[in-house]
């Protein structure tokens, strides 16, 4: 299929988006009723190579089925999913199903070593989980190195039957992903950046819904269009999908209203620019003019980079067309004059807080906000870039010959070889995992301010035990080290409340008093401010093993993750069942 023709039938894919996934609600054979009132889903995911030409060059890419983005995953709040991968790449592949709550079904949960042992090349893994309490858009993708660059696709939870959203039902609603696109080869790029210490080359271009649109070489034609009609309302389902750049997104003349974070609602505002990190799902209303205009829209994307090192400066573009009702078939759009869009500097921080400021949960007599209001226990979490020394007899790239690195607490995740889940869930955590992370940083300094002169970082496997239940605070802390960066923290199995967030050191006396205990928002990735600090309160409600990682994929694989190890619970639905027949051997 011609890029062209490719464009045209992906962009009737995504106008027709809810109309299908009402249909599919409706006719799907493969569906069954289950006993908790939602129904059953089957998926199939083929993971194959697939030859696609960006920015005038071939190569051939990692995909589910063959496509950029991959398959929407669509289901009703209670439904259960059943989602076959079947690996036919080189590639060790699992996928990690971002945001889903994973309630008792850890197994599911997707991130190599930590929940599951990769699935091999030629061996498949059905992955089984209900999806329960949630609504709204998240995003699956693969977890493995950095394959996620191009296995990424949506997941639209929308509402139980007869249920409607706090807001006024969407004419359409359209996803927009965006990614991030490499002209070479990804897993040769981290690879060679992990061996010499130096940091991975930077992106080619950012798109959206696969496309990087006219300010790229030769992409004229690889441009997302929304067509629209005036006068309507428009739900735009965002997902940054990027490896490792925040994104300030706009369209050019037209105001959107935020209802939705990390599938869950907020209480509605409207802004011209959304921020979204890594690992962030975001819902804006779009309200069409009343008549269409004689001008075509243009909508952008490009970062909120505010760390040391080098980033992807480049723009990411796609076109909002109204349609003309006197010729529906054929809008000459091309020949109307463009209104760009107008987006933040790159390193805006100023508006970045301003805007994450304003995100507030919805906190209704439906849609209540469970901010637990007492503590067990409270953590203490620096994040940050740090060095590591470089081997013997070889030549580093890091400053001053060392190796980049980054860590919490000071200790820069090692991967272990089997899966941490299994080791938990089998007791046979011995030389797998140690149960020492620190609660606190192991030496106080001045964060935010003048490097120490030690910046070397410890490694370890280490996870942190909770109780079933406990109720824990977490202040992570960036670090300028290295120099401050803003680092999207994403935490499996749980949402979290942001309670608070700051510039500077974080002071435990002074800040706890202004923390939100009443309608923070709620959500599963949060910028810890670059040079400041975030506060957040979750219920370890859910037992298993969870992963938490900076989602700039860069800095998880220099080590900055960790996992939560939470315990069993006394009650018979408080216990992770063990895992399925299938679950792949390391
Ligand atoms: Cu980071």
């Amino acid at each position: 299929m011609g890029s062209a023709a490719a464009l045209a039938s992906s962009r009737m894919i995504l106008m027709r988006a809810a109309f299908f996934a009402l249909c599919a609600l409706v006719v799907s054979p493969a569906l069954a009723q289950a006993k908790h009132g939602g129904v059953t889903r089957h998926y199939k995911f083929d993971i194959k190579m697939q030859n696609m030409t960006r920015l005038c060059q071939t190569k051939s890419i990692v995909t589910v089925n063959g496509q950029l983005p991959g398959p929407r995953i669509i289901a009703r709040e209670g439904d259960r999913l059943l989602i076959e991968v079947v690996n036919n790449v080189q590639y060790n592949v699992t996928i990690h199903w971002h945001g889903v709550r994973q309630l008792r079904s850890g197994w599911a949960d997707g991130p190599a070593y930590i929940t599951q042992c990769p699935i091999q090349t030629g061996q498949a893994y059905v992955y089984n989980f209900t999806v329960t309490g949630q609504r709204g858009t998240l995003f699956w993708h693969a977890h493995i190195s950095w394959l996620r660059a191009t296995l990424y696709g949506p997941i639209v939870i929308l509402p139980k039957k007869h249920a409607s959203y706090p807001f006024p039902q969407p004419f359409k609603e359209v996803p927009i992903v965006f990614g991030e696109w490499w002209k070479a080869d990804t897993e040769t790029i981290i690879n060679q950046a992990l061996k010499t210490g130096g940091a991975p080359n930077v992106s080619d271009a950012f798109t959206i819904n696969g496309f990087p649109g006219p300010l790229s070489n030769c992409s004229t034609k690889d441009t997302f269009k929304l067509k629209v009609k005036p006068g309507k309302t428009y739900l735009l389902r965002l997902i940054n999908a990027a490896l490792n750049d925040e994104l300030f997104f706009s369209i050019a003349n037209h105001t959107l209203t935020i209802v939705e974070t990390d599938a869950i609602y907020v209480k509605p505002f409207k802004t011209h620019t959304v921020l979204i990190t890594p690992g962030q799902t975001t819902n804006v209303l779009l309200r069409t003019k009343l008549k269409a205009p004689n001008v075509t829209f243009v909508m952008a994307a490009r970062p909120y980079a505010t760390g040391p090192g080098a980033f992807d400066n480049t723009t990411v573009t796609g076109l909002l067309e109204y349609a003309k009702p006197s010729s529906p078939s054929k809008p000459k759009a091309s020949k109307l004059p463009t209104l760009k869009a107008t987006l933040p500097k790159f390193n805006d921080t100023a508006f970045a807080m301003k805007f994450v400021q304003k995100l507030r949960s919805l906190n209704t007599a439906q849609f209540p906000t469970k901010v637990p209001q007492t503590v067990d226990k409270n953590f203490f979490f620096t994040v940050g870039l740090g060095l590591n020394p470089c081997p013997q007899n070889q030549t580093c790239q890091g400053p001053n010959n060392s190796m980049l690195a980054a860590s919490i607490n000071n200790v820069s995740f090692v991967m272990p070889s089997t899966a941490l889940l299994q080791a938990h869930f089998f007791k046979q955590s011995n030389g797998v995992f140690t149960t020492d992370f620190p609660t606190k940083p192991p030496s106080k300094f001045n964060y935010t301010g003048t490097p120490p002169n030690n910046s070397m970082v410890n490694s370890g496997t280490k996870v942190v035990i909770l109780p079933f239940n406990t109720t824990v605070e977490l202040v992570m802390q960036d670090t300028s080290i290295i120099g401050a960066e803003s680092h999207p923290l994403h935490l499996h199995g749980f949402n979290f409340f942001v309670v608070g967030q700051g510039f500077g050191n974080f002071k435990p006396k002074r800040d706890p008093k202004n923390f939100n205990l009443v309608d923070p928002v709620e959500r599963n990735t949060v910028g810890v401010p670059s040079g400041g600090w975030v506060a957040i309160r979750f219920v370890a409600d859910n037992p298993g093993v969870w992963f938490m990682h900076c989602h700039l994929e860069v800095h998880t694989s220099w080590g900055l993750k960790m996992a939560w190890v939470v315990m069993d619970g006394k009650g018979r639905k408080q216990k992770l069942p063990p895992p399925p027949a299938d679950l792949p051997k390391c």
